[in-house]
């Protein structure tokens, strides 16, 4: 794909440097992003929900030069990268710093750092337990999801208590949601989410019964990015067919990413945003639960 939008010269004051007089003084950097993704969706539907806002990117670039003191531009721009990979839509950025005004020594016109990362599919994971010490168990995924090759954790939600949904009578339900990127394949992704809960002692008997620890894999690339994985396969039906009801999910995934978006049906109208399908669950078997220090 070779869509682009191209962002150049934003400008800002920032004190990032290897020496004294640099974190104390501050001096101008100047950044460049180009962000490939398909435009074509916006440029169709002339929406703006469509496409990456760019003075929303201009904005976290600011926030990112003007912030807290790196060592090193290379710092600035990976970590520049990473806040333009949270745009699902993007598939891959490329980010230029420039050091105008560095401590060279000799006359020179510009210094700069150029990077170019892409995005990892973006992946939901719903946690839940029901028996044992609940809130460590989950706690204790979430670390080993966090060790895991091949997974980066984004964003985890607050831990929430929920009623039991469906199955036998059973004991209520400490819920969360992790986001993060993986490049493991799906099958793959899910086999470690089952080592994970079988190391929790986990057994698969009753279904929908009380377990241990529940590791499910709710949605596996971006809706409409080209990571995208739409399966009908029972082993992996993907996105999971029940989480566009289930608050016990779209709760603490709201929480998670306020911009979450899960897909419903066919085509960009298939897709919607979490915050919309919430309205139309009945969220009253959903309360804040411990804190992940308390847990
Ligand atoms: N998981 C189920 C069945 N029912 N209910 C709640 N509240 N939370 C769950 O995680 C849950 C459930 C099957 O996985
Ligand atoms: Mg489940
Ligand atoms: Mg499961």
């Amino acid at each position: 794909m070779t869509d682009r939008i191209v962002l150049q010269g934003v400008s800002a004051r920032g004190t990032h440097g290897v020496l004294d007089f640099e974190k104390r003084d501050g001096q101008t950097f100047v950044v460049d992003v180009t962000m490939t993704l398909d435009l074509a969706p916006a440029g169709r539907s002339d929406d703006l929900a469509r496409t990456v806002n760019y003075a929303a990117v201009a904005d976290a670039v600011v926030a990112r030069i003007s912030g807290p003191s790196f060592d090193l531009i290379e710092r600035l721009a990976e970590v520049i990268a990473d806040d333009v990979l949270t745009h699902d839509r993007v598939d891959a950025v490329e980010v230029v710093v420039h050091k105008p005004e560095a401590p060279v020594g000799h006359p020179f016109t510009d210094v700069q750092v150029r990077i170019v990362r892409t995005g990892a599919p973006q992946v939901v994971i719903a946690l839940g337990s029901n028996l044992g010490d609940r809130g460590q168990t989950l706690a204790a995924a979430v670390d080993e999801l966090r060790s895991k090759a091949g997974i980066t954790v984004t964003s985890v939600s607050p831990i929430v208590e929920t009623d039991p949904v469906g199955g036998p009578e059973q004991p209520p339900y400490l819920n969360a949601v992790v986001v993060g990127r993986s490049d493991l394949p799906p099958r793959h992704l899910l086999d470690t989410l089952h080592s994970i809960e079988a190391s929790h002692g986990r057994t698969r008997e009753v279904r929908w019964g009380a377990r241990t620890l529940d590791l499910d894999l709710i949605a596996y690339g971006a809706p409409g990015s080209r990571h995208e994985v739409v399966s009908d396969d029972p082993e992996l039906t993907l996105p999971h067919p029940r989480a566009r009801e289930r608050a016990f999910v779209l709760v603490p995934w709201e929480a998670a990413d306020a911009r979450a978006r899960l897909r419903v049906g066919v085509g960009d109208g298939g897709i919607r945003p979490v915050s919309e399908l919430l309205a139309g669950v009945d969220r009253s078997g959903v309360r804040p639960g411990p804190d992940w220090g308390n847990a």
